[in-house]
């Protein structure tokens, strides 16, 4: 199979594609650009170089766009920003130095093992972090074990398969399931390198089952039903090696044999219209061959649908940056014409954070920031008909690998966020 892919992958690079094989990031260089105007910001979220990987888009005057940029292409980027007027800042050089493995991976052929193998194997994985970054296989664990735990508060639904056969789990909290509560459903991790996500989502999940007050409070009235992570087998690629620390995209394998779709550029409402790659064998945003082509991203629009008529609030976790953003996503052109509650919603959120000795969130509409089709938050508000839903990205200052020892302080601030999400709903929706 690797050698097919390295054959179709000559045969595309004859053709001027590039097909990007996982990378050492070793010796490139953490570039910020600043701008200093909306137009500037425009001109840099442009720069488009099939060598450089943009991690952040720009939102506009003040807000960096984030490269890594290989050794080769340093004095581009550094002219681009001269040439441009744009601030121009090394953030970081050697960059994959600091990126580090979280093995062993998870192995899915471990029960083929055999049994003295299999111990030894177990007793060297680590146990379960509540403020770590875990393993799928120990992630499942931990929504059986609060299921187990708290049976009289905790459901879990099994809603299929990932591509490459991960079991995905929804965790479902509820007083009383029959009562037909508003729902809000949060998930994570469609975005395998954003690992703080599918973190704050375990802690949610933690707390509202473990917190002494949270039956008479955060449960009063609404049902949560949390999805920890949308992309397992990406997450799992992204955990196994340094050099697939940055992968982004699922892992299925395309006609071209290359490999993976942006999850969040797969749902089907306004699909591919902006913001999208369409190159199979290029590209973090590739939007998939059609609407729904991944399993995974099927699984959420079930999930979504089979309680649409409950659902009033969806918020998906990603990293990073500290914006809380509504649609529409696909179009900065235009703002739903609810979009007055969604904002204001967002910003008693934002508040409740701060308030906790957090960072606030950038609140505007995703599509103001950079329009991008195929996400999951306009499919859950253009065509599931959610209410409130919302694209939150966490945390800042670490890109994508927030240090494990700040989750102690960080998840608690974004739990106050949860909180006030859920009086606002139950406010308005079960009073
Ligand atoms: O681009 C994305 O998918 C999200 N940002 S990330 O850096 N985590 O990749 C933002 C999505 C916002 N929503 C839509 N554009 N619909
Ligand atoms: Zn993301």
């Amino acid at each position: 199979m690797a050698r097919r892919s390295v054959l179709v992958c000559g045969v595309l690079l004859l053709l001027g594609t590039v097909c990007k094989a996982n990378k050492d990031y070793d010796n490139y260089t953490l570039i910020r650009l600043k701008p200093n105007s909306e137009e500037q910001a425009l001109v840099a979220n442009a720069i488009n170089d099939t060598e450089i990987d943009v991690l952040k888009i720009s939102r506009g005057q003040n807000d960096t766009i984030d490269l890594l940029v290989p050794p080769s292409r340093v004095n581009y980027t550094r002219s681009f920003a001269d040439l441009n007027n744009l601030g121009f800042e090394v953030k970081q050089e050697h960059y994959g130095r600091s990126l580090s493995e979280t093995g062993p991976p998870e192995s899915p052929e471990l029960d083929e093992l055999p049994r003295a193998v299999r111990t030894a194997r177990r007793s060297h994985r680590r146990s379960f972090n509540l403020y770590g970054y875990n393993s799928y296989k120990d992630i499942l664990e931990f929504q059986d074990t609060v299921a187990r735990r708290r049976p009289e508060l905790v459901q879990v639904e099994d809603f299929g398969t990932s591509y490459q056969g991960r079991r995905m789990k929804l965790t479902k909290i509820s007083k009383d399931p029959s009562a037909g509560n508003p729902i809000i459903f949060i998930d994570a991790g469609i975005h395998a390198r954003e690992w703080v996500a599918p973190s704050m989502a375990l802690y949610l999940i933690h707390r509202l089952t473990n917190d002494p007050g949270a039956v008479s409070n955060e449960l009063d009235g609404i049902d949560w039903y949390i999805l920890p992570v949308v992309n397992p087998d990406g997450y799992e690629f992204s955990r196994a090696s340094k050099f697939n620390r940055m992968w982004r995209k699922t892992r299925s394998e395309n006609a071209f044999s290359c490999y993976g779709v942006d999850g969040n550029r797969n749902y089907g409402f306004k699909w591919a219209v902006s913001g999208v790659s369409n190159n199979p064998c290029n590209g973090e945003t590739y939007a998939g061959p059609k609407p729904f082509s991944e399993p995974e991203t099927r699984i959420v629009r079930n999930i979504m649908m089979k309680n649409s008529q409950r659902m009033k609030l969806y918020v998906s976790m990603h990293s990073y940056g500290n914006y809380l953003v509504y649609p529409w996503g696909y179009t900065g052109d235009y703002l739903p014409k609810e979009w007055k509650k969604l904002d204001s919603l967002a910003r008693s959120v934002s508040k409740a954070v701060e308030s906790a000795g957090g960072q606030p969130f950038k609140v505007l509409s995703a599509g103001k920031w950079y329009p991008a089709a195929g996400g999951s938050d306009d499919f859950a508000f253009g065509v599931v008909g959610v209410p409130y839903s919302y694209t939150m990205e966490l945390t800042d200052g670490y890109e994508f690998t927030y240090p494990e020892n700040l989750l102690k302080s960080t998840l608690p601030q974004f739990y106050e966020g949860f909180k006030a999400f859920k009086e606002n709903i139950k406010r308005e929706y079960n009073p």
